[in-house]
Protein backbone atom coordinates (compact mmCIF):
# COMPACT_ATOMS: atom_id res chain seq x y z
CA UNK A 1 0.00 0.00 0.00
CA UNK A 2 1.45 3.20 -1.06
CA UNK A 3 0.89 5.93 1.27
CA UNK A 4 -1.49 9.21 -0.35
CA UNK A 5 1.20 11.18 0.99
CA UNK A 6 4.43 10.15 -0.56
CA UNK A 7 5.87 12.93 -2.83
CA UNK A 8 5.86 10.63 -5.76
CA UNK A 9 2.40 9.08 -5.12
CA UNK A 10 0.71 9.28 -8.82
CA UNK A 11 4.54 7.83 -10.26
CA UNK A 12 3.90 5.01 -7.71
CA UNK A 13 0.17 4.08 -8.31
CA UNK A 14 1.01 3.90 -11.93
CA UNK A 15 4.13 1.63 -11.58
CA UNK A 16 1.92 -0.77 -9.37
CA UNK A 17 -0.50 -0.96 -11.85
CA UNK A 18 2.16 -2.00 -14.60
CA UNK A 19 3.31 -4.78 -12.55
CA UNK A 20 -0.27 -6.01 -11.90
CA UNK A 21 -0.96 -5.89 -15.49
CA UNK A 22 1.80 -8.11 -16.38
CA UNK A 23 0.85 -10.79 -13.51
CA UNK A 24 -2.59 -10.51 -15.28
CA UNK A 25 -0.55 -11.38 -19.06
CA UNK A 26 -2.28 -7.95 -20.38
CA UNK A 27 1.22 -6.02 -19.81
CA UNK A 28 4.67 -7.37 -20.77
CA UNK A 29 7.67 -7.25 -19.45
CA UNK A 30 8.95 -5.02 -22.05
CA UNK A 31 6.41 -2.51 -21.12
CA UNK A 32 7.91 -1.99 -18.03
CA UNK A 33 11.35 -1.16 -19.83
CA UNK A 34 9.48 1.05 -21.78
CA UNK A 35 7.29 3.21 -19.00
CA UNK A 36 10.86 3.48 -17.68
CA UNK A 37 12.23 5.31 -20.64
CA UNK A 38 8.52 7.35 -20.30
CA UNK A 39 9.03 8.34 -16.98
CA UNK A 40 12.82 9.72 -17.14
CA UNK A 41 11.60 11.83 -20.18
CA UNK A 42 8.46 12.72 -18.30
CA UNK A 43 10.92 13.40 -15.17
CA UNK A 44 13.03 15.89 -17.60
CA UNK A 45 10.35 17.55 -18.86
CA UNK A 46 8.89 18.49 -15.37
CA UNK A 47 5.79 16.03 -15.23
CA UNK A 48 3.55 18.34 -16.64
CA UNK A 49 1.25 18.85 -19.75
CA UNK A 50 2.63 21.65 -21.34
CA UNK A 51 1.74 24.00 -24.11
CA UNK A 52 3.57 21.97 -26.54
CA UNK A 53 1.63 18.83 -25.51
CA UNK A 54 -1.83 20.89 -25.45
CA UNK A 55 -1.58 21.77 -28.68
CA UNK A 56 -1.04 18.96 -29.78
CA UNK A 57 -3.85 17.36 -28.02
CA UNK A 58 -5.82 19.89 -29.58
CA UNK A 59 -5.39 19.18 -32.94
CA UNK A 60 -5.41 15.47 -32.13
CA UNK A 61 -9.05 15.88 -31.56
CA UNK A 62 -9.81 18.19 -33.83
CA UNK A 63 -8.44 15.46 -36.64
CA UNK A 64 -10.60 13.01 -34.70
CA UNK A 65 -13.32 14.86 -34.68
CA UNK A 66 -12.95 15.61 -38.15
CA UNK A 67 -12.28 12.06 -39.31
CA UNK A 68 -14.61 9.57 -41.21
CA UNK A 69 -13.08 6.35 -39.26
CA UNK A 70 -11.12 7.60 -36.14
CA UNK A 71 -9.47 4.70 -34.26
CA UNK A 72 -7.65 4.41 -31.02
CA UNK A 73 -5.40 1.54 -30.98
CA UNK A 74 -4.87 0.09 -27.52
CA UNK A 75 -1.79 -2.14 -26.21
CA UNK A 76 -0.41 -3.56 -23.10
CA UNK A 77 0.30 -0.55 -21.50
CA UNK A 78 -2.46 1.78 -22.33
CA UNK A 79 -4.88 -1.23 -21.63
CA UNK A 80 -3.88 -1.04 -17.76
CA UNK A 81 -3.02 2.69 -17.43
CA UNK A 82 -6.05 4.03 -18.82
CA UNK A 83 -9.52 2.09 -19.32
CA UNK A 84 -11.80 3.67 -18.21
CA UNK A 85 -10.08 7.41 -20.09
CA UNK A 86 -10.28 5.30 -23.74
CA UNK A 87 -13.74 4.52 -23.41
CA UNK A 88 -14.80 8.08 -22.42
CA UNK A 89 -12.88 9.67 -25.61
CA UNK A 90 -13.72 7.05 -27.76
CA UNK A 91 -17.22 7.74 -26.76
CA UNK A 92 -17.27 11.53 -27.29
CA UNK A 93 -15.25 11.25 -30.52
CA UNK A 94 -17.36 8.33 -32.17
CA UNK A 95 -13.75 6.20 -32.57
CA UNK A 96 -13.68 2.47 -32.41
CA UNK A 97 -11.08 0.37 -30.07
CA UNK A 98 -9.00 -1.58 -31.30
CA UNK A 99 -7.03 -3.92 -29.39
CA UNK A 100 -2.85 -4.12 -30.96
CA UNK A 101 0.00 -5.01 -29.86
CA UNK A 102 3.50 -5.91 -30.59
CA UNK A 103 4.22 -8.77 -28.57
CA UNK A 104 0.86 -10.71 -29.65
CA UNK A 105 -0.47 -13.71 -29.00
CA UNK A 106 -3.93 -14.39 -29.27
CA UNK A 107 -4.23 -15.51 -25.79
CA UNK A 108 -3.02 -11.84 -24.62
CA UNK A 109 -5.24 -10.17 -27.00
CA UNK A 110 -8.07 -12.10 -25.45
CA UNK A 111 -7.47 -11.13 -21.85
CA UNK A 112 -7.09 -7.83 -23.24
CA UNK A 113 -10.31 -7.66 -24.15
CA UNK A 114 -11.80 -9.22 -21.49
CA UNK A 115 -9.92 -6.62 -19.10
CA UNK A 116 -11.24 -4.24 -21.22
CA UNK A 117 -14.50 -5.43 -21.25
CA UNK A 118 -15.25 -4.89 -17.32
CA UNK A 119 -15.22 -0.90 -18.24
CA UNK A 120 -17.67 -1.49 -21.19
CA UNK A 121 -15.37 -1.49 -24.33
CA UNK A 122 -16.12 -3.81 -26.84
CA UNK A 123 -12.80 -3.80 -28.31
CA UNK A 124 -12.20 -4.83 -32.23
CA UNK A 125 -9.82 -7.84 -32.26
CA UNK A 126 -10.54 -9.91 -35.00
CA UNK A 127 -7.36 -9.80 -36.38
CA UNK A 128 -8.18 -10.76 -39.76
CA UNK A 129 -6.64 -8.44 -41.93
CA UNK A 130 -2.99 -7.33 -42.63
CA UNK A 131 -1.14 -4.26 -42.99
CA UNK A 132 1.29 -4.48 -45.77
CA UNK A 133 5.20 -4.45 -45.30
CA UNK A 134 5.18 -4.71 -41.78
CA UNK A 135 7.11 -8.18 -40.50
CA UNK A 136 6.25 -7.66 -36.66
CA UNK A 137 2.77 -8.65 -34.94
CA UNK A 138 1.35 -5.40 -35.48
CA UNK A 139 0.70 -6.08 -38.99
CA UNK A 140 -2.52 -8.04 -37.89
CA UNK A 141 -5.43 -5.57 -38.09
CA UNK A 142 -9.38 -5.62 -37.45
CA UNK A 143 -10.88 -5.14 -40.77
CA UNK A 144 -13.74 -2.84 -39.23
CA UNK A 145 -10.86 -1.23 -37.73
CA UNK A 146 -7.74 0.16 -38.31
CA UNK A 147 -7.26 -1.40 -41.82
CA UNK A 148 -10.33 1.43 -42.91
CA UNK A 149 -9.37 4.10 -40.32
CA UNK A 150 -8.37 7.46 -41.80
CA UNK A 151 -7.13 8.49 -38.27
CA UNK A 152 -5.41 6.52 -36.30
CA UNK A 153 -4.32 7.38 -32.41
CA UNK A 154 -1.60 5.34 -31.05
CA UNK A 155 -0.03 5.95 -27.37
CA UNK A 156 3.55 4.43 -26.96
CA UNK A 157 4.04 3.47 -30.37
CA UNK A 158 6.92 1.84 -32.45
CA UNK A 159 8.53 3.81 -35.18
CA UNK A 160 8.07 0.82 -38.18
CA UNK A 161 3.93 0.72 -37.53
CA UNK A 162 3.60 4.38 -37.50
CA UNK A 163 5.48 4.80 -40.91
CA UNK A 164 3.25 1.72 -42.50
CA UNK A 165 0.44 3.09 -40.96
CA UNK A 166 1.26 6.13 -43.15
CA UNK A 167 1.98 4.39 -45.96
CA UNK A 168 -1.44 2.77 -45.99
CA UNK A 169 -3.00 6.77 -46.09
CA UNK A 170 -3.49 6.74 -42.88
CA UNK A 171 -3.02 10.24 -40.22
CA UNK A 172 -0.95 9.04 -37.26
CA UNK A 173 -0.97 11.04 -33.88
CA UNK A 174 1.31 9.40 -30.85
CA UNK A 175 1.32 9.76 -27.23
CA UNK A 176 5.17 9.49 -26.73
CA UNK A 177 7.21 11.24 -24.26
CA UNK A 178 10.28 10.72 -26.23
CA UNK A 179 10.20 13.38 -28.07
CA UNK A 180 13.58 12.11 -30.13
CA UNK A 181 11.99 8.56 -31.08
CA UNK A 182 11.50 7.75 -34.65
CA UNK A 183 7.88 7.45 -33.81
CA UNK A 184 7.53 11.11 -32.75
CA UNK A 185 9.23 12.07 -35.82
CA UNK A 186 7.61 10.48 -37.98
CA UNK A 187 3.55 10.99 -36.92
CA UNK A 188 1.35 13.80 -38.18
CA UNK A 189 0.82 14.59 -34.79
CA UNK A 190 2.92 14.04 -31.88
CA UNK A 191 1.74 14.17 -28.23
CA UNK A 192 4.82 14.11 -25.76
CA UNK A 193 2.79 13.95 -22.40
CA UNK A 194 2.39 10.95 -20.05
CA UNK A 195 -0.68 9.20 -21.35
CA UNK A 196 -2.18 9.54 -17.98
CA UNK A 197 -2.37 13.17 -18.45
CA UNK A 198 -3.13 13.21 -22.15
CA UNK A 199 -5.87 10.79 -22.33
CA UNK A 200 -7.93 12.78 -20.08
CA UNK A 201 -7.00 16.91 -21.46
CA UNK A 202 -8.05 15.24 -24.88
CA UNK A 203 -11.54 14.35 -23.25
CA UNK A 204 -11.82 17.78 -21.96
CA UNK A 205 -10.94 19.08 -25.07
CA UNK A 206 -12.90 16.92 -27.23
CA UNK A 207 -15.85 18.14 -24.78
CA UNK A 208 -15.38 22.25 -25.48
CA UNK A 209 -14.34 21.76 -28.96
CA UNK A 210 -17.28 19.48 -30.19
CA UNK A 211 -19.41 22.61 -30.95
CA UNK A 212 -16.90 24.25 -32.98
CA UNK A 213 -17.99 24.58 -36.47
CA UNK A 214 -16.07 22.86 -39.10
CA UNK A 215 -14.01 25.88 -40.18
CA UNK A 216 -12.71 26.27 -36.89
CA UNK A 217 -11.34 23.35 -36.91
CA UNK A 218 -9.98 22.90 -39.75
CA UNK A 219 -8.01 26.13 -39.09
CA UNK A 220 -6.46 24.45 -35.88
CA UNK A 221 -5.36 21.45 -38.04
CA UNK A 222 -3.99 23.93 -41.01
CA UNK A 223 -2.00 25.72 -38.77
CA UNK A 224 -0.87 23.11 -36.82
CA UNK A 225 3.47 22.32 -37.31
CA UNK A 226 4.58 18.87 -35.47
CA UNK A 227 8.41 19.98 -36.40
CA UNK A 228 7.63 23.30 -34.54
CA UNK A 229 6.09 20.92 -31.41
CA UNK A 230 9.27 18.63 -31.43
CA UNK A 231 11.71 21.12 -31.35
CA UNK A 232 9.51 23.28 -28.72
CA UNK A 233 9.39 20.14 -26.82
CA UNK A 234 13.04 19.88 -26.71
CA UNK A 235 13.43 23.22 -25.58
CA UNK A 236 11.06 22.53 -22.88
CA UNK A 237 13.09 20.08 -21.58
CA UNK A 238 16.41 22.08 -22.01
CA UNK A 239 14.69 24.78 -20.44
CA UNK A 240 13.48 22.30 -17.52
CA UNK A 241 16.46 21.21 -17.10
CA UNK A 242 18.47 24.58 -17.21
CA UNK A 243 16.15 25.70 -14.28
CA UNK A 244 16.87 22.74 -12.24
CA UNK A 245 20.08 23.53 -12.62
CA UNK A 246 20.16 27.37 -11.30
CA UNK A 247 17.75 26.12 -8.15
CA UNK A 248 20.64 24.08 -6.74
O1 LIG B 1 1.73 -4.19 -25.38
P1 LIG B 1 2.66 -4.34 -26.55
O2 LIG B 1 3.00 -5.76 -26.83
O3 LIG B 1 2.12 -3.66 -27.79
O4 LIG B 1 4.02 -3.60 -26.20
C1 LIG B 1 4.01 -2.24 -25.82
C2 LIG B 1 5.44 -1.63 -25.78
C3 LIG B 1 5.32 -0.28 -25.09
C4 LIG B 1 6.35 -2.55 -24.98
C5 LIG B 1 5.95 -1.49 -27.22
O5 LIG B 1 5.06 -0.72 -27.98
C6 LIG B 1 7.33 -0.89 -27.28
O6 LIG B 1 8.35 -1.56 -27.24
O7 LIG B 1 7.33 0.44 -27.38
P2 LIG B 1 8.70 1.31 -27.49
O8 LIG B 1 9.27 1.18 -28.86
O9 LIG B 1 9.56 1.07 -26.30
O10 LIG B 1 8.11 2.77 -27.39
C7 LIG B 1 7.37 3.20 -26.29
C8 LIG B 1 7.50 4.71 -26.20
O11 LIG B 1 6.49 5.16 -25.32
C9 LIG B 1 8.85 5.17 -25.64
O12 LIG B 1 9.39 6.19 -26.46
C10 LIG B 1 8.51 5.75 -24.25
O13 LIG B 1 9.26 6.90 -23.96
C11 LIG B 1 7.04 6.11 -24.41
N1 LIG B 1 6.28 5.97 -23.16
C12 LIG B 1 6.41 5.04 -22.18
N2 LIG B 1 5.51 5.23 -21.21
C13 LIG B 1 4.77 6.30 -21.57
C14 LIG B 1 5.26 6.79 -22.83
N3 LIG B 1 4.71 7.82 -23.45
C15 LIG B 1 3.65 8.42 -22.86
N4 LIG B 1 3.14 8.02 -21.67
C16 LIG B 1 3.67 6.98 -20.99
N5 LIG B 1 3.16 6.60 -19.81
Amino acid sequence: MIPRDHPRYESLVTREKLVEGVKMGITTLQGLIAHGRGEAFDYILGEKTKDFALKAEKTAVAMMLLAKHPVISVNGNTAILVPDKIKELAEILNAKIEINVFHYSKERVAKIAEFLSNFGIDALCAGDSELEGLSSARRIVDSRGILIADVVLVPLEDGDRCEILKKNGKKVIAIDLNPLSRTARMADVTIVDNIIRAIPKMIELAKEMMNMSQGEIEEIIRTYDNKKILSEAIDGIIGYLEETRRSL
